[in-house]
């Protein structure tokens, strides 16, 4: 067991020389992200403004000879071995040890003489909350072995290949989001994506400057069928995008919504649809109020969010409409559930001296209903994955 009061990299760090001796050859990290606006918008080809959090994965890693890759992590304790042929096809690895052994067959696939190498993991990004842990993890280790290899792929590059990991050797059908974030944010900023093109705009985030603060709250709500859920959401807007005959349904502006709505014939389809065309116009008006130094005009399109997600994209569960409402009746400015749904976390922008209320006031309403107790915290825009000092 390793001591959670220590820092994450001394973690690592102290993994690594008790599992393999010795120092490591260096500690990579790389953070969980929330999503501030756009959801279930990346894989329609939309756009998205995730923040990185200042939780992160730690990587401390270093070169071995042979094509052989061991891999330990403080989360489960486990070491694992994986060789060539465990990344030859897609799939071999499973469990955790798949996002890593994901990240090495892509490297791979992408044409990449990739270094043996021995690996300590330890992260304070927490699991299954919608805050990206798994894509913190492949990013950790990408940027782990791109240095150790001296290997070249630019950062634009770079969430294509860890999302690949993801889709294809993992096996979950997510979009170019979460790497994204955990890649490409810079801290003080919200990233904004165009997930068609990937180009990116750093967005001024400036929480202190306008006495505010983001709190994330963990609803502690277990998943329930999330994986499916998540995928039948996506063939959904793919059958409209279809019936409507655009390439995605990004290619739907607000303007032409009821037009498009009146062609779909299935009510199920018509929600998802009004969704995702309304959360891209919402991501656009956000990152309008942003670029004005206008933060706390946000909050409305954040609780607007959250109920299309709620009455349209149906992902919510009963935990996070009550954290959200619990959220927004002690004063926050607007409160959303961020990340893919059907549990993870809401986050609510709040005056900076009011975290205390705001969380007890949703503790009290998570008591009143029986559920387990929430967790909280307050976030601010941190930095990408990184190669530490
Ligand atoms: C998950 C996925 F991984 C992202 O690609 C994105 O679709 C998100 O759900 C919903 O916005 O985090």
């Amino acid at each position: 067991m390793t001591d959670p009061t220590r820092a994450v990299e001394d973690r690592a760090a102290a993994g690594f020389t008790t599992q393999y001796g010795g120092q490591a050859a260096g500690r990579w990290a790389a953070p969980g992200r929330v999503n501030l606006i756009g959801e279930h918008t990346d894989y329609n080809e939309g756009f998205v403004l995730p923040f990185a959090l200042p939780l992160r994965t730690v990587v401390a890693a270093d070169r071995q000879d042979a094509e052989q890759w061991t891999v330990w992590s403080e989360l489960s304790g486990e070491t694992i071995t994986f060789g060539a042929d465990d990344v030859a096809e897609a799939g071999r690895v499973t469990g955790w040890g798949a996002y890593v052994a994901g990240v090495v067959w892509a490297l791979r696939e992408a044409g990449h003489r990739v270094p043996g190498a021995r690996l300590a993991i330890a992260s304070d990004v927490p699991l299954g909350s919608g805050l990206s842990s798994s894509a913190a993890l492949e990013s950790a280790v990408l940027a782990a072995l791109l240095d150790l290899g001296g290997l070249e792929l630019p950062a634009e590059l770079q969430p294509r290949l860890a999302q690949r990991a993801e889709n294809v050797y993992v096996g979950a059908p997510t979009g170019i989001m979460d790497q994204s974030a955990v890649i490409r944010c810079c801290a003080g900023h919200a990233l904004f994506l165009d997930c068609r093109d990937e180009s990116v705009e750093q967005i001024p985030f400036d929480l202190d400057a306008a006495g505010l603060a983001v709190l994330v709250i963990d609803s502690r709500a277990p998943h329930r069928h999330a994986d499916g859920e998540y995928a039948a959401r996506r063939r959904s807007c793919e059958a409209g995008a279809s019936a409507l005959g655009v390439p995605a349904l990004r290619d739907v502006g607000v303007d032409q919504l009821d037009t498009a709505l009146a062609q779909l014939d299935d009510e199920e389809t018509r929600r998802r649809v009004r969704h995702v065309v309304t959360e891209d116009q919402r991501v656009l008006d956000t990152v309008a109020l942003l670029r004005a130094a206008r933060v706390r005009d946000i909050g409305p399109l954040l609780t607007a969010s959250h109920v299309s997600m709620r009455d349209d994209f149906e992902i919510t569960v009963p935990e996070i409409d009550t954290a959200v409402e619990a959220a927004l009746a002690a004063g926050a400015l607007g409160a959303r559930m961020t990340g893919g749904g059907f549990g993870g976390c809401v986050l609510a922008l709040i005056e900076a001296d009011r975290a205390d209320e705001v969380t007890a006031a949703v503790e009290a309403a998570y008591a009143e209903r029986g559920f387990t107790a929430p967790g909280t915290v307050t976030v601010l825009p941190s930095p990408g994955a990184t190669r530490l000092p």
